[in-house]
């Protein structure tokens, strides 16, 4: 970072209030800008860290239209589950506020109107549908109508999700609002637009050239979008959710939700200094200073919005700087499929909290160490264990654990003094001359996994340290010697304390407790002497505990059952057979059959042989391919109904003689039929 910069306006996107947040948003957003922000506080610069609710925009319309309840409900509810959330994760902002705010509602209102004052935008009439009934103008997603490739009946104004097509609503046959299912017509609408085409050039210089620096992923994405060539793009919508346009004759329109959303950083700075002067100072200092260094933390769907979009609006305002840098992440899958909200498929933070109480630095560890930094990655939690207790317990709990231990065991919990250095102590002392600055390297350049590696790394130093240097043998020969060791493991210890606060902040500072080091800075970092000697330590407990297969096992089977659930959802019933007659009906013999007996066939994994009580004194034999989904036991005694003049087949050397019938499920599980009440076999079905 060069030292030009006086601090540091640190911005993460907003999550829309339509929904709780997920593993997803905390991997490729949040930890990181947490990580980044407690890092240049622990380095006392400057920051300022900024988070908010995105509360405009269709998402909470739809939202609030599915679940019944005003759109007001669900911001106030999303709003409060979100930043409670982000809090008991140790998302350390500075506010977290929301942009239905009166100081956002202003702002936002005044940004738009200078740009209209000073003619930045162009006003241009286009043809809309438009739903008579509601009186409603609708956007893409809200159009439904027949797909033009494949013709779906059900396909979206943007896209087919059948055939895949991507589509503007034009291009629908009949098309109707998706909600109402009314017909919609074509009807003139007044939009004032952001001509991108005109911030194309300075664009190029500006992200193209000047900032080489930025991830590759941002780069690239930019790149493409300038390589299209920039078009004017819509900053109003026919709504009547969000901020109205605040120009006469714009009754029933709204600022567009990305015009207004990046607008709610700076509303927020407003609003955080408005109420606390004396400790940030003016509002604009954070965003007007070209001594501030600016920097948004996003996910790779909003790129276009944050390098390109929101650029252009600052340029066209004048007053503000730019973002120095967009360090975006990629996408986080979960057990290897798509993150979904609208499928339920996720963690939830709000669920997480509660099924694994009191582990937040554990997610937050493996989110980091699995960042989707500069492309997808996958969550699983198999992995979640094997990080948990192979890395936090085995490595960095263990050595925590087993010095403050020995401590207690030799010194009664007071800290040794360092005696003369062997050529062992200092090899590994060597090793941490240079962490510092390894880490700040990494964390400046936004490379947080390998930093928190590095952090790892020291912890498996102290762990290798003690093993190899026995204190507990050492101390029958030579007690003096082991005071050293035991002292520098403890300074190896308040070293760890501080590399991984930004990562893991609860454990953190449960360490320093168990440490008691009431100060501490980034600068200590490599320093031995952090801890005085005789100083008295509180009884340790253990910084992390081993995650059960159980704990796991019940988050796979949750997973696994929101896919189930989901398909049952999907699942449409075949359409019905052609029309039979009552004679037809008729020459099919369906019987109640008492199961006798019940086995596998040999060498079958498909089939179960029967022995039916038929109501005619004889046993009769009926093969059926149910063996993957009944034990041959379960079925003893039951009753279940067959087709008695079924034509005999011979399948693996065993005669047929009729077919047992069974509901096919929407997943294709077989289960048998049966009576509700106690029928003798052979009774007839009809
Ligand atoms: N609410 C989209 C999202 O949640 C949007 C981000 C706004 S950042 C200014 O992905
Ligand atoms: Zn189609």
């Amino acid at each position: 970072m060069p030292q030009t910069f006086k601090r540091t306006t640190v911005t993460s996107a907003l999550p829309y209030a339509n929904g709780p947040v997920h593993i997803g948003h905390l991997a490729g957003v949040y930890v990181p800008a947490d990580i980044y922000s407690r890092y240049l506080r622990l380095k006392g610069r400057p920051v300022m860290f900024i988070g908010g609710s995105d509360e405009h925009g269709v998402p909470v319309t739809i939202r609030a239209r599915k679940e019944g309840i005003t759109v007001q409900e669900v911001v106030d509810r999303y709003h409060q589950l979100i930043k409670e959330s982000f809090r008991e994760f140790g998302i350390s902002f500075d506010i977290y506020s929301r942009t239905t705010s009166e100081t956002h509602h202003k702002l936002a209102s005044d940004f738009f109107r200078k740009l209209y004052d000073e003619g930045k935008f162009v006003e241009q009439t286009s043809e809309q549908f438009y739903d008579e009934q509601t009186q409603r103008f609708l956007t893409d997603r809200n159009i439904r109508g027949e797909c033009p490739r494949c013709h779906a009946p059900e396909a979206y104004g943007d896209q087919c999700e059948k055939c895949g097509a991507t589509l503007s609503p034009e291009e629908l046959i009949n098309p109707y609002n998706a909600e109402t299912g009314n017909p919609l017509v074509k009807k003139a609408t007044k939009h004032w637009y952001l001509p991108l085409d005109q911030y194309q050039e300075w664009l190029e210089q500006w992200i193209l050239k000047d900032h080489t620096e930025w991830r590759s992923n941002v780069y690239g994405q930019c790149k493409s979008w300038l390589d299209g060539g920039l078009k004017p793009r819509a900053v109003t919508r026919d709504l009547d959710w969000g901020i109205p346009v605040p120009v006469e004759g714009a009754e029933g329109k709204v600022l567009y939700v990305w015009f207004d959303a990046p607008i709610g950083y700076i509303s927020n700075t407003k609003e955080l200094c408005d109420n606390k002067p004396e400790v940030w100072g003016s509002w604009e200092t954070w965003w007007k200073d070209p001594e501030t260094r600016l920097v948004h933390f996003i996910g790779k769907d909003n790129i276009v919005f944050h390098c390109i979009v929101f650029p252009s609006m600052l340029k066209a305002h004048g007053e503000y700087i730019l973002p120095d840098n967009v360090p975006s992440n990629e996408f986080l899958n979960l057990e290897g499929n798509k993150i979904s909200t609208s499928k339920n498929y996720a963690v939830w933070l709000h669920e997480y909290l509660r099924e694994m109480p009191g582990r937040q630095d554990e997610l937050r560890y493996v989110l980091t160490a699995n960042a989707p930094e500069t492309k997808d990655n996958d969550f699983t939690w198999r992995d979640y264990q094997a990080r948990c207790n192979n890395e936090l317990v085995a490595v960095y709990g263990n050595f925590v654990n087993r010095a403050l231990q020995l401590t207690q065991k030799y010194y009664e919990g007071r800290v040794p003094a360092c005696g003369e250095l062997t050529d062992f102590d200092r090899d590994t002392l060597a090793e941490f001359r240079d962490v510092k600055e390894k880490l700040e390297s990494l964390l400046e350049g936004f490379k947080f996994r390998e930093a928190q590696k590095e952090a790892m790394n020291l912890a498996r130093i102290g762990n290798k340290y003690l093993a190899d240097s026995e204190p507990w043998k050492v101390i029958k020969t030579d007690p003096e010697r082991v005071k050293t060791i035991i002292n520098i493991s403890l300074q190896i210890t308040a070293n760890l304390a501080i590399a991984f606060e930004p990562f893991l902040p609860f454990s953190s500072k449960r360490l320093r407790e168990m440490i008691a080091m009431t100060s501490f800075s980034w600068e200590q970092i490599g320093s031995m002497d952090l801890l005085a000697e005789g100083t008295q330590l509180p009884k340790p407990e253990l910084l992390f505990t081993k995650v059960e297969d159980s704990d796991i096992e019940f988050q796979i089977k949750k997973l696994e059952d929101t896919i189930k659930a989901n398909e049952a959802a999907n699942y449409k019933a075949a359409p019905v057979k052609p029309t039979v007659s009552f004679e037809e009906f008729e020459k099919m013999d369906i019987r109640v059959g008492l199961v006798k007996a019940c086995e596998k066939v040999k060498k079958s994994k498909k089939l179960l042989k029967f022995t039916i009580d038929d109501g005619s004194g004889k046993d009769r034999t009926i093969l059926s391919g149910i063996a993957q989904w009944y034990e041959p036991e379960q079925l003893v005694g039951k009753r279940v109904l067959f087709i008695a003049n079924f034509a005999p087949r011979t399948m693996m050397g065993e005669t047929s003689e009729g077919m047992i019938l069974s509901a096919v499920n929407y997943n294709g599980d077989l289960s048998v039929t049966t009576t509700l009440d106690d029928v003798k076999g052979g009774s007839q079905v009809g």
